[in-house]
């Protein structure tokens, strides 16, 4: 398996509640390096096209409105096989059937406040990464 690159986002609840440092240090001991991260405050239209494919799920307003009620952490991750890697790393959506030492089982507070987001294959992580990054800002 080649190295790639995913995109991550430590979501309003972890920001809240000081996570970011936590779970940075998981992403780290899974080998992963961290070569662009932004402290930003989503806006309304930029999480509604983030979760653009979510657009027809009952759950999309609540999504939506949590994704823009505190700051977030963006990031780019880097290392092997890093897109299947991140998301062992992050654990199931719903943090109840989440795998032990992964984020969501040791943080998250629900299905939808689930600390984090991780893209689910290569075209996702590269167009995740080109809405929130310049090229410039990725220094691995
Ligand atoms: P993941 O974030 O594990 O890739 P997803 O892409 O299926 O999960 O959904 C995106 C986000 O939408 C998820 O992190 C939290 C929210 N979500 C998904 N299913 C939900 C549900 N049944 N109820 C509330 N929020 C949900
Ligand atoms: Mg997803």
């Amino acid at each position: 398996m080649a190295i790639q690159r995913t995109f991550s986002i430590i979501k309003p609840d972890a920001t809240k509640r000081n996570l970011t440092g936590a779970i940075n240090a998981k992403i780290e001991a899974a080998g992963l390096r961290i070569i662009a991260q932004k402290r930003i405050h989503m806006t309304k239209a930029q999480a509604e096209t983030f979760y653009g494919v979510h657009r027809e799920r009952p759950f999309f307003g609540e999504l939506c409105e949590f994704m823009v009620s505190e700051p977030v952490v963006v990031q780019v991750l880097e290392g092997e096989n890093a897109i299947a890697k991140y998301r062992d790393v992050m654990g199931a959506t719903d943090p109840a059937e989440a795998a032990d030492g992964t984020i969501r089982k040791d943080f998250a507070l629900s299905k939808g406040e689930n600390s984090v987001h991780g893209s689910d294959a290569p075209e996702t992580a590269a167009e995740e990464i080109a809405y929130f990054f310049s090229g410039l800002e990725l220094v691995g």
